[in-house]
């Protein structure tokens, strides 16, 4: 068994985040497959011996299980040695980074790529307003990123990671990433960093067809 197990699946940016972090700091990790797509996480067996919260990431560790892809990316820099904050005020730069990402960029994207890349609704009310809030969150991560290469420091961290996990999928959601050329950048820095590997490289896919 590998020291590091990720309940996780392709389609999850979530998971995604943790599995990039795991493989660029060359742990040795494997994913346990979750049947989401099937319901797994909404049984009550699962929420009740996994995590009650009934979300995905979860990471076992040292007999602990661990959730929250921002919580697991801190305690990951603590127990690797990578990717973390090089003294208190850049973790709460790290900190504030990773709030904004899971509250406002990923959270609207991810439903947004959700509905409409994988359910396939078609356009709705709903994903116009996600779309639009999305747009909102890119284009202030795009803003920050015009004047730096990663996003607290000089350097990737788990900012970087938190902030990558959605970033690297191709299905439909109605924006032009050509609008976000400085994401577009900083995801070719990431891509570069040794040991990175694309979502469904990292994780089997849950969805069927
Ligand atoms: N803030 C959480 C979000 C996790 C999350 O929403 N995961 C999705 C899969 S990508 C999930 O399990 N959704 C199930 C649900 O919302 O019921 C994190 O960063 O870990």
């Amino acid at each position: 068994m590998a020291e590091f197990r990720l309940h996780g699946f392709g389609e999850s940016g979530n998971a995604y985040k943790v599995a990039l972090m795991l493989a660029l700091s060359k742990a040795d990790w494997e994913t346990v497959p979750v049947a989401f797509f099937k319901g797994a996480t909404r049984e009550e067996s699962w929420r009740r011996s996994v995590n009650e919260m009934g979300e995905i990431p979860v990471l076992e560790h040292r007999g602990e299980r661990i959730t929250q892809s921002g919580v697991i990316l801190q305690y990951l820099s603590e127990v690797l040695g990578t990717f973390g904050g090089r003294g208190e005020k850049e973790s709460r730069e790290i900190w504030r980074w990773i709030l904004f990402d899971n509250h406002k960029f990923t959270s609207y994207f991810a439903t947004l790529r959700f509905l409409y890349g994988l359910q396939k609704t078609g356009e709705t009310p709903v994903t116009e307003f996600l779309r639009g809030r999305a747009r909102n969150a890119f284009a202030i991560v795009d803003r920050h990123l015009e004047s730096r290469d990663f996003v607290v420091g000089n350097r990737p961290t788990i900012a970087d990671l938190s902030l990558a996990g959605y970033a690297f999928y191709d299905e439909a959601t109605g924006i032009d990433r050509a609008d976000y050329p400085a994401i577009e950048r900083w995801k070719a820095r990431i891509a570069a960093l040794p040991g990175w590997r694309a979502p469904y490289d990292l994780m089997p896919r849950a969805m069927e067809g």
